[in-house]
């Protein structure tokens, strides 16, 4: 034999060995062989890859260790949506679920339920072609998630290569989570390297999904159960629990230990008590319970909604409680003035973190619930929220409790605070307050703003503080030997931050608009907005009616759009970016644009896809899908059966696509979208 075919040999062996063991430890939780003797065999693979390269496979364990960093994550449409799960928060929730579908199954007898875990993680899809992972992508709307291929392979519970029974199409569903244990030890290691720590193990696997470098997914402790498929399912199983076990035969991790079948709705009554008494107990965050009906037939009798089946039910267990004691409270001020109360407690551990600050809302609130200064309170934290204040507990109080007064005046730049009828918060009428115009600055920066890299909190208040800065608009004005002056700021740093100011000037319409924080209009309405108008001189024009008569558009928005463009300071601030050429780009699709502008509405039986699918097409190149025909539909795509819609399209003269045709387009949109 040849080296070659030697090195080939064995290379097939390490890799066989390597996903063994990955398995064993990975998927089963039981090892049978150590870290060193892992390391070696993990080793000897990188090393054979480095000599010979044309054996490398994309389902190489070394892939696990991270791929070249992408630009952007491509659209991944998903031909079965992504669907979510609708809420019981009571056992009368449950109850009332319960009845729902034996009345659509007209059963009189208990339903066997097969319930889970709801893992506090992300949702991810797999899909595996020939038993080798092809495709993995996150949730996003359901319809479309997004391709994170790379960084899904770098999760070692996810595996690269199925058994060998496994279906040549299969798209596996779950949740990539991380483990309490280790997410604590992440964050110890990110306070240790002055790096932010996340809120929660959802962020934290949110944040490490989302890394466009999948060498940095590689290096924080993910981990991925299943809970169902997409493709694959079709005429194999009876029952879900059924689907479940094969899923874990073919290579998943299922965490089947934390299931139980219920036979009727008290049995599942009984499992929800005995797992929110377990609660703190799981090697994981969870917020619920998920209920499912077992018989694969019924669910199918029983169907979904658009964004939910029927047969499904998350059961939530209340948010976590804690009781602590105001030390002290501080009022914050928001860059509209808004001056908010904010607990500074005693910290107190609640669901895996340190709570230190909590949300008191405003002054009716504690009002209401008649919090001092000094009380103990009970916090409470939902899910991603901050935790805020439910109750002060004034039969501990001890005398020294004292009322948090309502303030008359800023307490950061002493102008009067006014709080007027319609507001529950005072604020800060000062022009030039520094809290505002920090808080300002700090919205203008942001990714889904301006997008200023480098310009993070401390720099800003540098900038403040040494009076460098008085205006967003200043911050087109920095010099670099001015930048160079400020402390911890290195020559790289400062050329970076620079060329990130220069890039910022040429954003599109809608992240400008958004960055200049004008009141009700966030990201959304900023983009409806730059969708309708080219340029900042458009807006700045349109009466309150003309705004108006855009979808979407209140009074309200109106009339805070032309009041902004109106006050004398935002006129000169609009005059002033556009002197430092701070010139907003009209609004174009990012991604694929060869149907931008044009609206599709499919209507009839599609062979070749499902309409979902070919809707999901169509957005992936810039355009519309709409569900009914119109004057301003682009297209009409008729399949076999199309009924009143292709008569109305008809008789409005539009352009009728059959499906060969709307292929042949597809096709074109792709050439198109791909040269680009
Ligand atoms: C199309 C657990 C979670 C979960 C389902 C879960 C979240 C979602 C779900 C998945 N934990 N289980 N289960 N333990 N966090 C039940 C919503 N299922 C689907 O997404 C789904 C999608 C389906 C059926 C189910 O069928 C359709 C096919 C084509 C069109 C419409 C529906």
């Amino acid at each position: 034999m040849s080296t070659q075919e030697n090195a080939a040999a064995r290379y097939q062996e390490l890799c066989r060995l390597i996903h063994h063991h990955n398995y064993l430890y990975h998927v089963l939780d039981c090892p049978e062989i150590g870290d060193a003797d892992y390391d070696r065999l993990f080793r000897e693979l990188q090393d054979l890859e480095k000599r010979f390269p044309e054996l490398a496979t994309p389902d190489s364990p070394t892939r696990r260790v991270g791929a070249p960093p992408l630009a952007r994550f491509a659209p991944a449409p998903h031909a079965i949506p992504m669907l979510s799960l609708d809420n019981a928060f009571t056992e009368g929730d449950l109850r009332d679920f319960d009845a729902r579908v034996r009345r659509a199954l007209k059963v009189t007898e208990a339903i066997d339920y097969f319930c889970e875990l709801k893992l506090d993680g992300l949702a991810v899809s797999l899909r595996y072609e020939d038993r080798r992972l092809t495709l993995g992508a996150t949730r996003g709307d359901g319809s479309t998630g997004e391709t994170i291929t790379d960084n899904l392979r770098t999760v070692r519970a996810i595996p690269l290569l199925l058994h060998d029974d496994a279906p040549d199409l299969l798209e596996a569903r779950g949740e990539v989570y991380m483990n309490l244990k280790e997410f604590r030890a992440l964050n110890a290691q990110r306070e240790e390297d002055g790096e932010p720590v996340f809120a929660n193990p959802r962020n934290a696997a949110a944040g490490s999904l989302r890394q466009l470098d999948s060498a940095i997914t590689a290096r924080r402790p993910l981990t991925m159960a299943c809970y169902g498929m997409g493709a694959g399912a079709q005429g194999r199983f009876q029952r879900h629990s059924q689907m479940l076990e094969t899923l874990r035969a073919w290579g998943f991790k299922v965490n089947l230990e934390y299931c139980r079948k219920a036979c009727g709705v008290e049995e599942v009554v009984a499992f929800y008590r005995e797992v929110q008494e377990k609660r703190d107990q799981f090697p994981f965050e969870i917020d619920g319970v998920v209920i499912k009906v077992d018989r694969l037939d019924w669910q199918e009798t029983l169907g979904a909604t658009t964004h939910a089946p029927r047969w499904a039910i998350a059961w939530k267990f209340p948010p976590r409680r804690a009781q602590t004691r105001i030390r002290a409270v501080r009022l914050q001020v928001g860059r509209t003035g808004a001056i908010t109360p904010v607990a500074e407690l005693e910290p107190v551990r609640l669901s895996g973190v340190t709570v230190s600050n909590a949300s008191l809302h405003n002054w009716d609130e504690i009002a209401r619930k008649d919090i001092r200064t000094g009380d103990q309170v009970i916090v409470e934290r939902a899910g991603d929220v901050i935790p805020y204040v439910v109750a002060a507990l004034p039969e501990l109080r001890n005398g020294s409790e004292a009322p948090i007064p309502l303030p008359e005046t800023c307490p950061v730049c002493g102008s009067p605070a006014v709080r007027l009828k319609d507001e529950v918060v005072p604020r800060c009428q000062g022009m030039d307050c520094p809290a505002r115009l920090r808080e300002a600055l700090r919205h203008f920066v942001a990714r889904d703003a301006m997008d200023i890299e480098g310009l993070g909190g401390r720099t800003i208040d540098q900038l403040l503080g040494q009076k460098l800065v008085t205006s967003v608009a200043d911050l087109y004005t920095l010099q670099r030997d001015t930048l160079l002056q400020l402390e911890r700021m290195g020559e790289t740093l400062a050329d970076k931050l620079l060329n990130a100011i220069e890039a910022s000037k040429k954003r599109p319409l809608s992240k400008v608009l958004n960055a200049l924080g004008i009141r009700h209009v966030g990201a959304h309405l900023a983009r409806v907005l730059a969708e309708r108008y080219r340029s900042l001189e458009a807006l700045a024009q349109a009466s309150s009616d003309e705004l108006q008569a855009i979808h979407e558009v209140g009074p309200e928005v109106a009339e805070s759009v032309t009041a902004f463009f109106q006050a004398p300071h935002n006129r000169e601030l609009m005059e002033r970016l556009k002197q430092l050429n701070v010139l907003p780009e009209p609004e174009s699709n990012e991604t694929g644009s060869a149907f931008s502008g044009k609206t599709f509405v499919f209507t009839g039986t599609l062979t070749l896809m499902t309409r979902p699918e070919a809707e999901n097409l169509v957005r992936l190149h810039g355009g519309r899908a709409a569900g009914t025909v119109s004057k301003k539909t682009s297209y009409v795509v008729a399949g076999s059966e199309a009924g009143s819609k292709l008569d109305k399209a008809r008789a409005l003269n539009l352009p009728i696509l059959d499906e060969a045709q709307f292929m042949e387009m597809l096709e074109q949109a792709k050439l198109q979208d791909s040269t680009k």
